[in-house]
């Protein structure tokens, strides 16, 4: 009942583009002994689904938008800084980033915080990432996985890009593809020959631990 009621608080906090109460009711819950992942899924995502459905239906704009996503940024590094530590066993290199043309981290930052908590060296790529920077960095660090965010449906074709390309570089046996993001499926891993497809951060870590036979 009363992690009901912090949750009803953390998604209010995105609702009401409200950092400063994000970051408190973030660190209330988790002093609660709610797991980071909960959180993050029960409270703030909730939220900006719900900012993404308003500005879908055009009742929320861009300024709003950008208020709720720095509220749920806020969150994010508060729960993801709990989730630091992890096992001392390396697991495996991934490289991972968001596709050319978009900038949406968020969900991106959530990942990596689980990769690394489950002992995978992540290297973040960051944002707006090429398909040729995506393998150039895979060959730079050695990687075993490329892991590629999209949230929109038209930077989605990057993904498609950067398999592309490593077919034609003779590169596909040497690294694994991961896919992820709110408009990529299963169907859509499949038709681009992606190796995964991961829904969620905890269902990433156990896709790409099973490519990698972790
Ligand atoms: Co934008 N946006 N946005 N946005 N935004 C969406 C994605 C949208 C669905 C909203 C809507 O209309 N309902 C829509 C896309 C429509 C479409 O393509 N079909 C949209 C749009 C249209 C836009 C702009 C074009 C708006 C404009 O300018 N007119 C613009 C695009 C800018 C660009 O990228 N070029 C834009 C901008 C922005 C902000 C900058 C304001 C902000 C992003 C801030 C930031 O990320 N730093 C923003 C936000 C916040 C959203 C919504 C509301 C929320 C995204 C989010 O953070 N979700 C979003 C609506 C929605 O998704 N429902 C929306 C929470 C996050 C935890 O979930 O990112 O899905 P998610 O990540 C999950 C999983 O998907 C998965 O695990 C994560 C953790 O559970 N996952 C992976 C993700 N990547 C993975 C990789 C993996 C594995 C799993 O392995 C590799």
């Amino acid at each position: 009942m009363a992690n009901k009621a912090l949750m009803q608080e953390a998604i209010d906090s995105i609702l009401n583009y409200d950092a400063d109460a994000a970051t408190d009711v973030a660190t209330r819950a988790l002093a609660a002994g709610m797991t980071p992942g909960d959180v993050m899924a029960e409270g703030f995502i909730k939220g900006i689904q719900e900012i993404g459905e308003l500005f879908e239906g055009g009742e929320v704009f861009l300024p709003e938008l950008m208020m709720a996503a720095q509220a749920m940024q806020a969150a994010t590094d508060v729960c993801n800084a709990a989730l630091a530590g992890g096992v001392a066993e390396k697991k495996g290199t991934i490289v991972l980033g968001t596709v050319q043309g978009d900038v949406h981290d968020i969900g991106k930052a959530i990942v990596i915080a689980y990769l690394k908590a489950n002992g995978y060296d992540v290297i973040d790529l960051g944002r707006d990432v090429s398909a040729e920077e995506f393998i150039d960095k895979a060959v730079e660090h050695k990687a075993d996985v490329i892991g590629m965010s999209a949230l929109l449906t038209t930077t989605m074709e990057v993904q498609r890009k950067v398999i592309k390309l490593l077919k034609d570089k003779g590169l596909d046996s040497t690294y694994k593809t991961v896919v992820g993001g709110a408009p990529c499926t299963q169907r859509w891993a499949d038709q681009i020959g992606a190796n995964a497809y991961a829904e969620d951060a905890s269902d990433g870590v156990n896709k790409i631990g099973a490519l990698l036979g972790k």
